[in-house]
């Protein structure tokens, strides 16, 4: 069979990460159309690429004979109307997260899914493809710890550009604790409660930041944000339970001692901690398009190994009780939604792996 030819919209931090990832890495598929908001860029990037081309718009691109799936990597605000687009043209898609800033479009983009009768679009949340987050799930599920009463977790950025504001901590930080702590637990998100400390000098941002989200049956997970940390990219998760503890080990390859000193390197971002899980996590989706393509899935599960839009969905709901908490002040709940019966047949009738 012939590779899947993926169209990339966004050639920024994401979009040209994924680009290298799968002409690199990845079997089954090769990068046939480039599009970025700056044609100049797009162009660039392409040239380094040789299956690729540069188109000049992203709704060329989706339309693109040469284009049999999609990678949105654009900024937040483009991603609804280009999934919509997708959707519309039948083509799948790998949406980076945030499916998209607003419920509202979460819903729309829903709706679309449903009409059409099958899922097309998987959203970004490569955590769930890490192995350490995997095996963290494995290990509650196996009753090793007793019942998960709380998680300790901390995301740390080494900085952030100078458009980023207190919400984008939420919805673009925050986002894949909000996606991943439920799926680890197999709890839903009841309450969000949002604080700041007070900081010596106030700065432009609330830095660090901290969520307390109430699980139904009562497990709570603490979260850190620290978005301009300086010192590097972190991640940490713990998870305590009534027998015992299971926690994210570090990920260093390496500890150097030395001058006294012990140390041990971290990555100055996203793309080296989870370059592993964004590998397998397009290399998952890539397979899916092509068992879907082959007619080898059941048709209203859809070219979808991951991640659904009704993840994304739920993890707009819970981010806007977080928002709310951070503007009024005090717990909010979250809004209560139970997956609709179109998107459990979808994945009961998947014959894919559980993600
Ligand atoms: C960034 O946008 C990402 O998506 C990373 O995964 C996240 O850890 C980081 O905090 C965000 O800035």
């Amino acid at each position: 069979m012939r590779p899947i030819r993926i169209g990339v919209i966004g050639t920024g931090i994401m979009g040209s990460d994924h680009i290298e990832t799968v002409t690199a890495s990845i079997s089954g598929a090769e990068i046939s159309c480039i599009a970025d908001i700056d044609a100049k860029r797009a162009e660039m990037i392409a040239s380094r690429v040789p299956s690729a081309k540069a188109l000049s718009s992203a709704e060329s691109l989706i339309e693109s004979p040469d284009v049999d799936a999609l990678i949105i990597a654009s900024s937040d605000a483009t991603h609804a109307k280009y999934v919509a687009a997708s959707i519309a043209a039948q083509k799948p898609v790998l949406c980076e997260k945030p499916l998209a800033p607003t419920v509202a479009e979460c819903e729309e983009i829903l709706r679309l899914e449903e009409t059409a009768g099958k899922r097309m679009v998987q959203v970004g949340f490569m955590r769930r493809f890490d192995l350490g987050y995997v095996e963290l799930r494995k290990r509650i599920g196996s009753g090793e710890i007793g019942t998960p009463l709380l998680a300790h977790c901390v995301h740390r950025n080494v900085d952030v550009p100078a458009s980023w504001t207190s919400a984008t901590t939420v919805t673009s930080s925050a986002s894949h604790e909000i996606d991943v702590m439920p799926w680890i637990f197999h709890r839903e998100v009841i309450r969000a409660n949002w604080m700041s400390p007070i900081p010596s000098t106030p700065g432009r941002l609330c830095d660090p930041q901290v969520v307390i989200l109430e699980l139904e049956g009562g497990a709570l997970i603490f979260l850190e944000l620290f978005v301009t940390s300086g010192y590097g990219y972190e991640i940490k998760c713990e998870i305590v339970g009534e027998k015992g503890t299971v926690e994210l080990a570090p990920t260093a390859r390496t500890v150097v001692r030395s001058g006294l000193k012990i140390s041990r390197d971290f990555p100055p971002d996203w793309r080296g901690r989870f370059a592993e899980a964004y590998r397998r996590e397009l290399q998952t989706w890539v397979n899916a398009v092509s068992r879907w393509r082959l007619g080898d899935v059941k048709t209203e599960a859809g070219p979808v190994d991951g991640p659904d839009a009704w993840d994304g969905y739920r993890a707009a709901v819970t981010s806007q009780a977080v928002l709310a908490s951070m503007s009024q002040g005090g717990p909010v709940r979250v809004e209560s939604i139970s997956l609709p019966e179109f998107y459990l047949r979808c994945r009961t009738s998947s014959s894919m792996l559980e993600h």
